[in-house]
């Protein structure tokens, strides 16, 4: 193939507008994922099982916490390099983005962010090694979109809270240590506690069958009379903000992961293009093909310059949730639909894991739905500009 196509596109330069070391930690995570990720992750995928080697090398990586200070084990890196990450981790595959999400965004976020100095002393510094996994619970089987409805309740008994309910579709949540969860106190306010595994009445059933995010781990979190420490709670927040706050890292470092997802495909579609003839010429050389092509690199450079300004914004402390929702939801849709486009230009080799398409378009199914679905975005983007919610 001609060594002038650029298989990763920067078609506007932004790799102008990132530092010498945002370019150094996503060579090194690009590194990592092509060569432990990427010649493994199809089989993990085809039978349905998470790569747990990679948790401790992912940790190693610096891929959980980034940016969380370094005296809690984190790399205190900005939201520049968080961004970068997850997009050369769902380069890769968008379960394992997933597990450094949730552990970074979902878990070690809220422990530094509304944690007791003693719970951040305790736990992050491990979490960020990967020494174990963490999860969040927030959706339950009654309640995804509306989570201000949740019934997962703690009752004070004195010494400690008595903690029941259910949280369901949690990501790592058969295989995680603890679990960041959100559960209402007898006045109805939001709070979160870290729940940990063996305390009593505790239990992780495994979802199966999924089709989508085949390489991570799914499951619930049962809460039958579970005894809390009372120092188990987080301190510093109560509310629908204090997940909501979470979700805004974590949606974030969506919207860039799903780039990476993009660029996988459209790499994948641009090279099989140039490769492969028909009619004696290659695919590539028909106008069709080259439509397909053009607007997926056009897609991908708009959702980069989205995530790049976004970052900067985030990095001043001046990203509002409503940017962030947009960013998601626009970037998630680009990258299903540049999945499908390339997977009609590989014909029928498309649908098969020699080629890593259909598990992203797959995967994409779920980051479409989670942390929020498409239309809860729209509906969130609506509220900003006409401020009517029409979520009621
Ligand atoms: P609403 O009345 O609007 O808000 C309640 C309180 O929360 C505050 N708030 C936010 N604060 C910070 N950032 C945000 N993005 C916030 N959104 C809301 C709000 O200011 C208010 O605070 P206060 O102090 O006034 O009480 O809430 P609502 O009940 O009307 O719901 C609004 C809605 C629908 C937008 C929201 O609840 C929502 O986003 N629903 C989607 C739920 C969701 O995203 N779930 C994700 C679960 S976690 C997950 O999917 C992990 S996947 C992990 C992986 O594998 O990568
Ligand atoms: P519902 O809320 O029942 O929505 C169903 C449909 O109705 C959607 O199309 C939705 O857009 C639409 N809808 C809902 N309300 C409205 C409205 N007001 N107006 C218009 N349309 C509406 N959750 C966690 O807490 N932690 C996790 O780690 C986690 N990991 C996940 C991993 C996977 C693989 C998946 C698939 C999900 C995960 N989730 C997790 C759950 C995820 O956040 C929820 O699935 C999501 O928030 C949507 O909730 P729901 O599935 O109950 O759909």
């Amino acid at each position: 193939m001609n060594s002038d196509i650029k298989l990763i596109p920067d078609y506007f330069q932004i790799d102008d507008l990132l530092t010498d070391e945002h370019k150094l930690i996503r060579q090194s995570v690009r590194n990592w994922v092509d060569t432990r990720l990427k010649p493994v992750i199809d089989d993990y995928s085809q039978r349905h099982e998470f790569p747990e080697f990679m948790v401790k090398e992912l940790g190693e990586l610096g891929a959980f916490g980034p940016y969380i200070p370094e005296e809690y084990g984190g790399a205190g890196l900005d939201h520049m390099s968080y961004g970068l990450i997850m997009q050369e981790l769902e380069r890769g595959d968008s379960g394992i983005r997933s597990t450094a999400s949730v552990q970074s965004s979902l878990v070690m976020y809220p422990i530094h962010a509304f944690g007791s100095e003693e719970q951040k002393k305790k736990y992050l510094p491990g979490l960020a090694k990967g020494e174990f996994l963490g999860a969040f619970g927030l959706t339950e089987p009654n309640h995804g979109s509306d989570p201000g409805a949740m019934e997962t309740k703690i009752v004070d008994k004195g010494d400690y809270y008595l903690l029941n309910g259910a949280k369901m579709w949690i990501t790592n949540s058969p295989i995680a240590e603890i679990a960041i969860v959100w559960a209402k106190d007898e006045m109805g306010k939001v709070r979160g506690l870290i729940v940990e595994r063996g305390m009593e009445g505790f239990t992780t059933p495994e979802t199966h069958k999924k089709w989508s995010l085949r390489a991570s781990v799914t499951g619930e979190l049962v809460f039958d009379n579970v005894k809390i420490p009372k120092e188990n709670i987080l301190p510093n927040i109560q509310g629908l903000k204090g997940p909501m706050m979470c979700l805004n890292s974590a949606r974030y470092g969506i919207a860039w992961g799903v780039v990476g997802a993009a660029i996988d495909c459209y790499s994948t579609a641009l090279q099989y293009s140039m490769e492969r003839k028909q009619f004696s010429k290659p695919i590539a050389s028909f106008q069709l093909q080259q439509k397909k092509l053009a607007e997926m690199v056009t897609d991908i450079t708009k959702a980069q310059l989205m995530v790049w300004r976004l970052g900067s914004l985030r990095n001043d402390d001046q990203a509002s949730p409503a940017q962030i929702s947009m960013a998601k939801r626009n970037n998630v849709e680009m990258a299903l639909r540049v999945a499908r486009e390339s997977r009609q230009v590989l014909g029928a080799m498309g649908i098969t894991g020699d080629y890593p398409i259909m598990r992203h378009m797959m995967n994409l199914e779920s980051v479409v739905t989670y942390e929020g679905t498409h239309d809860v975005h729209l509906l969130i983007t609506g509220l900003d500009i006409t401020g009517i919610a029409a979520f009621k």
